[in-house]
């Protein structure tokens, strides 16, 4: 079994229509894309079987931490409530990073439906994985060179000006994206 972005969509938006619970108007091929490019560890440009699994349990247990963090049951995440969301789901931001986070996927109410919310950690997901690549120490630091930079591929080069950013005006202990695991 292979999977591309468009029979990924055609699944995942089946199966949030049946959550009243998930405020969505339907995930976008470009955010499904994006999945699959985190999951597939074999580079195929598709998902086997095994990657979709761990894509399903991924998505199954950030739609827990969703609803359990939705506490107005607006079947959206606000900026408020996805405080607490990110910490359950793992991700320590500092807060310039998670205000870039939420203006980068939140509606102009600041809310975040459920597809804006995952593809938000898709993203996270990405950008914690490429930062530890690079922080080989695990101080939680990363100093990356030009060539290194311009060696990022598109996904990563997004998460770029994010590190840089909170490099340059914050302290020590707030450099780069000090994470939780
Ligand atoms: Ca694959
Ligand atoms: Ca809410």
């Amino acid at each position: 079994m292979q999977i591309n972005a468009n029979e990924l969509r055609t699944v995942l938006n089946r199966v949030v229509a049946k959550h009243k619970e998930l405020k969505t108007e339907g995930f976008s091929l470009e955010s499904c894309r994006s999945m699959i490019a985190l999951m597939d560890t074999d580079g195929t440009g598709h998902l086997n079987l095994q990657e979709f699994k761990h894509l399903w349990n991924k998505i199954k247990k950030w739609k827990l931490v969703f609803t359990h963090f939705d506490t107005d049951k607006s079947s959206t995440i606000s900026s408020f409530e996805m405080r607490n969301a990110l910490t359950e789901a793992g991700f320590q931001l500092n807060n310039q990073l998670y205000d870039i986070i939420c203006m980068r996927y939140a509606n102009e109410h600041m809310e975040m439906d459920f597809d804006s919310y995952i593809s938000c950690l898709v993203r996270l997901e990405g950008m914690f994985r490429a930062f530890r690549a690079f922080d080989k120490d695990g101080d939680g630091i990363i100093k990356l060179n030009v060539f290194e930079v311009s060696n990022l591929d598109s996904n990563q080069l997004y998460c770029t000006p994010l590190w840089l950013l909170s490099s340059a005006n914050a302290g020590l202990e707030q450099t780069g994206l000090i994470m939780s695991y």
